[in-house]
């Protein structure tokens, strides 16, 4: 097994980002929320400092990984600043939610969560943003919205019912009910559930995989895909066609195509 990359600093940008612990190693950006004592509640500096996080991407990133310091990866809102905002900040507040949830969802590179202990509420939002899941076998998700009197504002009503279907969220919502991580799993929540203390690892090994493909497959499968999902299956297939020939036609994919034909490039195996 290859040595892991070695640490690199980061941008002075990302680096004044104190709710956020963002390190590089090769291409894979990890990027920790750091705000333990709060379950990593996702307070508006947060929510601010993931965006300005995701827009001033390192040159060179070709993968990133979302994980959260302590024992839980997010408990969602920060409560704390709920109590007193009137309809129109309201508006704007959850439109904010969206454009850094949407920074990561429909960047430049592909992110993996690696979850563990709570994630609830915006933080499942955020975690579904993310294009893969890893969960440890600690976490569980709910969305405790119905409970607190309020409704989901950071994407999830569009994105969780894509990854677990409007009914399954409906009970979430209404009854109270939690997933557990093997639950998480069965449903779509996550793709992977690995050993407590392991989803990091895990996510780590994955970003650093998918930064070996091609950027324009990565990018065609974050854009395209989400997108052709949200389009009749005429529209869909002429948007496939236009990526597939927008990808194909890359040097990248043509050098790639070469080695295997060659013999250079490795088969697909079973188990991998
Ligand atoms: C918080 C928050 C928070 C913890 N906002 N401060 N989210 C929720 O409804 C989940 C609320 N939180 C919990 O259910 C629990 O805190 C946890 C299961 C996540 C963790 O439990 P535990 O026992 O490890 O921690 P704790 O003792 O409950 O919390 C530790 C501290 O974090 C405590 O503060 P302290 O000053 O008393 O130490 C908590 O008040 C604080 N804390 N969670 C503010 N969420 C865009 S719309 C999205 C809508 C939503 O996300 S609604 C769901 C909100």
């Amino acid at each position: 097994m290859s040595a892991s990359p070695p640490t690199q600093p980061v941008s002075s940008v990302l680096a004044a980002l104190d709710l956020l612990q963002i390190t590089i190693a090769g291409s894979v950006l990890h990027v920790r929320l750091n705000r333990p004592a709060k379950r990593n509640a996702l307070s508006d500096p947060l929510i601010q400092q993931l965006h300005t996080a995701f827009v001033n991407l390192p040159e060179g990133t070709r993968a990133a990984v979302i994980s959260g310091e302590g024992q839980h990866f997010c408990a969602g809102l920060d409560l704390s600043e709920l109590v007193e905002r009137d309809i129109h900040s309201g508006v704007l507040h959850s439109r904010m939610w969206h454009a850094a949830f949407d920074a990561i969802q429909f960047g430049s590179v592909p992110v993996v969560a690696a979850l563990h202990g709570a994630v609830v509420g915006g933080g499942l939002e955020l975690a579904s943003a993310c294009h893969i899941r890893v969960a440890d076998t600690t976490a569980y998700y709910g969305l405790p919205e119905g409970q607190r009197g309020i409704f989901v504002g950071g994407g999830g009503s569009a994105r969780i019912p894509r990854l677990m279907g409007v009914a399954r969220m409906t009970d979430l919502m209404m009854t109270g009910r939690v997933f557990d991580a093997h639950e998480g799993l069965a449903v779509g929540l996550s793709q992977y559930v690995v050993e407590e203390g392991q989803a990091t690892a895990k996510a780590l090994a994955l970003a650093a995989r998918i930064a070996q493909n091609a950027p324009m497959s990565n990018f065609a499968v974050m854009h395209a895909l989400p997108r052709i999902a949200d389009q009749s299956q005429s529209e869909g297939l002429f948007t496939e066609s236009l990526m597939a020939a927008v990808a194909e036609s890359t040097p990248e994919a043509q050098s790639r195509l070469r080695a295997f034909l060659e013999g250079r490039a490795g088969k697909v195996v079973k188990g991998s």
